[in-house]
């Protein structure tokens, strides 16, 4: 760790309280102006410092970056976020967290960037990933699963998120099947499962979420102004994303662990209670085939029953929904 990731962490941790920089500068073995340059990098940085005569520093306001000191304080969970790998830029968290997944890192890795030039959704559609005001990562899984299991964790991930937004923010969001989360019938919030297996055997889930989290109306691209919003734009206030990336481990850990031990019945339930897909008429695109029906539920492999005007039930795995 670097002086000033030391100097960082030592003020976040002091909750408000000052810290003496004589205490720093012994701890590390550093004189006192080596310290006291850290503070001043931190301040160009953007973080709010004071300087107290015989006390010492006190941290006021930080800046909405990424850092590990920033997310590491909210997490409770045993592997899920333990191991941060955080860029200023990427093409996609996505491709990065599949590298990694084959260097044998450890599960609960999470790929975190501040921006994104070639973030991506299904059927490798484009993802906007504006710089700093979202969230634009992807959590490399190893979870106890057979390979018929993998595809649910997207459901998994979907109640997940819906708990993470109500304890941070409040907000109910809901979900529209299979990786849509949405706050008053906007998309807030895009997910992405994807697999590395041997014939038998899970290696690692890629589980990719962007969240849009500070922007305005006029941040959006054209394409997506009509369908997408944020945290910002449904509570009328900027949040701090390291709070939430810290839930979203928090509550992913909680949620996969419940699957693995306990099926998926426990899940679909909670799903269930959070979708705005269930009882509607809708219309499912599919790649080779549209289809038009009554959504009357999923299965327990995490598949839309769909009944058709015939009374027929047809199981989807993905599709696009139209109501
Ligand atoms: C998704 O695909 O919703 C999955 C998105 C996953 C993104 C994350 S970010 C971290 C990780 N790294 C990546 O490269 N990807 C993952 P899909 O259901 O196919 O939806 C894509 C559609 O959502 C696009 O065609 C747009 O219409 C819309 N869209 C694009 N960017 C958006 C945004 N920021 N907010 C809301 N909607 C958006």
């Amino acid at each position: 760790m670097s002086t000033k990731d030391y100097v960082l962490n030592k003020l976040l941790s002091a909750n408000g309280q000052a810290i003496s920089g004589q205490d720093i500068a012994d701890e590390l073995e550093v004189s006192r102006t080596a310290i006291w340059k850290c503070v001043k990098e931190l301040e160009e940085e953007g973080y709010s410092i004071e300087s107290i005569r015989k006390k010492g520093y006190v941290l006021h306001d930080s800046p909405d970056v990424l850092h590990d000191a920033h997310i590491t304080p909210y997490l409770k969970t045993e592997q899920y976020g333990r191991n941060l790998i955080i860029f200023d830029e990427v093409e996609s968290t996505q491709k990065i967290a599949h590298d990694e997944a084959q260097q044998e890192v450890p599960n609960g890795t999470l790929v975190i960037a501040d921006s994104q030039t070639g973030g991506r959704g299904r059927l490798a559609r484009t993802w906007y990933s504006a710089r700093g005001k979202g969230i634009w990562m992807s959590l490399i899984a190893r979870p106890h699963l057979s390979i018929e299991q993998a595809p649910q964790l997207t459901l998994v991930t979907a109640v997940a998120i819906i708990h993470t937004l109500k304890e941070v923010t409040g907000l109910e969001a809901q979900i529209k099947w299979p990786n849509d989360i949405l706050l008053n019938g906007k998309k807030i919030t895009g997910i992405l499962t994807e697999l590395q297996a041997d014939p038998d055997r899970i290696q690692a889930v890629i589980i990719g979420i962007g969240m849009n989290v500070n922007q305005q109306e006029t941040d959006f691209e054209d394409e997506i102004t009509s369908i997408a919003t944020s945290l910002r734009i449904e509570s009328g206030k900027k949040w701090e994303r390291a709070e939430i990336i810290g839930e979203l481990m928090n509550q992913l850990e909680k949620y996969v662990h419940m699957y693995e031990t306990h099926g998926f019945s426990p899940i679909k339930m909670l799903w269930e209670s959070y979708s705005v897909t269930i009882g509607k008429k809708l219309t499912a695109r599919m790649v080779n085939e549209t289809l038009r029906g009554e959504a009357i539920g999923i299965s327990e492999n995490g598949l839309l029953q769909l009944k058709l005007r015939d009374g027929s039930i047809r199981s989807i795995y993905s599709a696009d929904i139209e109501f």
